[in-house]
């Protein structure tokens, strides 16, 4: 009865953090002593955003495990200092690290020793948690493991299309950031800068090509790339700034961090125009 109680107390606040983004056929972790974990046991599965973790887990034997109390009280993180802001953060690195809980099986630990972690790049999860009273679930094996196929929003209170997490991480409050807007007036609004991983708050810092090198023989562009930012080159062969943009044809780039390049191959037009498209990592294209 206390188990149903946590689950309807927390779904308000679960609606307004979406669905999980467990990928389906890579949702189960296996456990020492307690037989397997379901991270998306329905809708109100684990969801990962870049600053927490929400939704519910599910063992047959341990009944539904919670990942976080829904928003941190902070809107960033969660203090786990109270049991109104429990639960599991995610640090910039993709490393998990908190407190969930279940009815009857109390805490799970995710620490460094177990070192639990999502990759940015593949949407894996790795490592393990650990339980004084289950001991270790593993989250990933060589037959098993766990994927996210996104990163999920988190919550968007102002409904303004900017995570929370973000704006209030950056400016201490909702108002200073809108999507539309372009605050540091460097040709990127706060939400185009919000998907390349650059600041809003910096005209320094935009998406832009950096360099081109033109010969007869080669043509190379450069970016200063943002970790797992994804990038596809778009071309306009037209001075008709109501000519669509187009795929370039080259393979997206998933950004490391460092300055990134792509040669461009020699027929190109002479009249074309490029430009990068940032899109969340682990965004599917093609
Ligand atoms: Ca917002
Ligand atoms: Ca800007
Ligand atoms: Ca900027």
């Amino acid at each position: 009865m206390r188990v149903v109680s946590t689950l309807l107390l927390s779904a308000a606040s679960l609606g307004a953090l979406g669905q999980s983004n467990i990928e389906p056929i890579h949702s189960v972790a296996r456990t020492e002593f307690i037989g397997d974990m379901e991270w998306r046991p329905g809708q109100f599965g684990a969801s990962i955003n870049q600053y927490y973790c929400s939704g519910f887990l599910y063992g047959a034997n341990t009944g539904w495990i919670q990942l976080g109390y829904g928003i941190p009280l902070d809107s960033i993180h969660y203090r786990n200092n109270s049991p109104l802001d429990f639960g599991v953060n995610v640090e910039p690195s993709g490393a998990l690290r908190g407190f969930a809980y279940g009815a009857n099986i109390g805490w799970l630990n995710f620490e460094p020793i177990g070192n639990p972690k999502v990759d940015w790049v593949t949407g894996k999860i790795t490592g393990r948690v650990y339980s004084a009273n289950t001991g270790w679930m593993t989250l990933d094996s060589a037959e098993n493991y766990l994927r996210i196929t996104s990163i999920a929003p988190g919550a968007d209170t102002d409904n303004d299309g900017l995570p929370d997490a973000w704006e209030i991480s950056l400016t201490g409050n909702l108002q200073t950031l809108r999507s539309d807007q372009d605050r540091d007036a460097d040709g990127a609004t706060d939400l185009q800068e919000y998907i390349a991983g650059t600041s809003p708050l910096d005209p320094n810092d935009v998406l832009g090509l950096l360099l081109t090198s033109i010969s007869s023989a080669s043509r190379k562009i450069e970016w200063d790339s943002k970790s797992a930012v994804i990038y596809r080159l778009e071309v306009r062969n037209s001075f008709d700034f109501q000519s669509p943009w187009q795929d370039a044809g080259y393979p997206p780039q998933v950004g490391n961090g460092n300055i990134m390049s792509l040669t461009l191959n020699a027929q190109s037009s002479n009249t074309a125009f490029y430009r990068l498209h940032a899109y969340p990592p682990l965004t599917q294209l093609n």
